[in-house]
């Protein structure tokens, strides 16, 4: 059994470093969300698909190496396994996409069965999940009803990419996912595009209409709210020096899911989450820069 199951693409990552030369990472956000839960100290399994080629061995690699189980991981011999490239620029980082065909857009209905969602306390999903082909989409929407039917929480982070589909299409999926959902992980400028509300105490009433018990509404500079129908918390930012914001929003869902699971109270969970969010933008990479359980910990106690 595992604290989460996550359901997604993992792309090999290229981070421009110098103009014209790359590190070799990991991303895709659902594998960095299981991989934040393994090093944050909880079991976590991963369901996709990549293709018999070296980027998908290297990701066999990497799970096996971070105790992420990957019994659900299916080798595709018909498809590549997909990459990204990545660039800082004034305005923030920016995607290239190289995964239109991949394998994990061939996921479709019935590559996860009922007793293996039942066997996750939580299953994630995202809306990149959902963007990357219908069948991925159906799969996605198979397995939300699945867990509902057998009494596992799922987890919901739209996690918008403007490459893979436009607002409307994105929103449509979004107002399903959050209505089936038991925690929503909404971002500030998310929220904005779906809903037209700027005030995070609206955004907050708005979440938790379509029923969730649990909404963690990321803000970026201005801190994290987390709320429940009974309660609402304001977690301040933590400052660093920032280097690479990519996978910041996947470590915070890790590590708040992985917190929740093993019966931390939610403010607990979102203090930590936070912390570990704000510790991965000092690194380069998405995987790279996600922090083990101790250095979270001690940054903690600094704090
Ligand atoms: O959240 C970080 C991810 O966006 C990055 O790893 C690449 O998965 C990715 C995507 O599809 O944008």
């Amino acid at each position: 059994s595992w604290d989460v199951l996550c359901l997604g693409e993992p792309l090999v990552e290229f981070s421009e470093t110098t103009p014209g030369h790359y590190l070799r990472g990991f991303g895709g956000d659902t594998s960095n969300v299981a991989i934040a839960v393994a090093r944050s100290g909880g079991k976590a399994a991963y369901a996709t698909r990549i293709g018999n080629d070296e980027f998908g061995q290297m990701f066999v690699d990497l799970w096996d190496r971070e105790g992420v189980d990957t019994s659900r991981v299916i080798r595709d011999e018909s498809a590549p396994t997909g990459h990204y490239f990545v660039h800082q620029t004034d305005a923030g980082h920016r995607f290239s996409y190289a995964r239109k065909g991949s394998a994990a857009s061939l996921m479709r209905p019935g590559d996860l069965d009922a007793s293996t969602i039942a066997q996750a306390r939580v299953l994630h999903i995202s809306g990149i999940t959902c963007a990357i082909s219908p069948s991925a989409a159906a799969l996605a929407e198979q397995a939300a009803g699945l867990a509902r039917q057998a009494g596992t929480r799922l987890s919901f982070d739209l996690n918008y990419r403007p490459a893979l589909w436009s607002v409307d299409q994105a929103r449509g999926v979004a107002l399903s996912m959050l209505s089936q959902c038991d925690i929503a992980l909404p971002s500030l400028e998310e929220a904005e595009m779906l809903f037209g509300l700027s005030d995070p105490e609206a955004i907050i009433d708005r979440v938790l209409s379509f029923g969730p018990q649990v909404v963690a509404l990321t803000m970026g500079a201005r801190g994290v709210f987390v709320a429940t129908p009974q309660a609402r918390r304001l977690i301040a930012p933590m400052s660093v020096d920032l280097v690479d914001a990519s996978g910041a929003g996947d470590t915070f869902d890790g590590y708040f899911l992985s917190a929740m699971t093993a019966g931390d109270d939610l403010v607990e969970a979102a203090i930590r989450a936070n912390a570990a969010a704000a510790f991965s933008t000092t690194r380069r990479g998405a995987v790279a820069g996600i922090p083990a359980g101790s250095e979270v910990e001690a940054g903690l106690r600094r704090a």
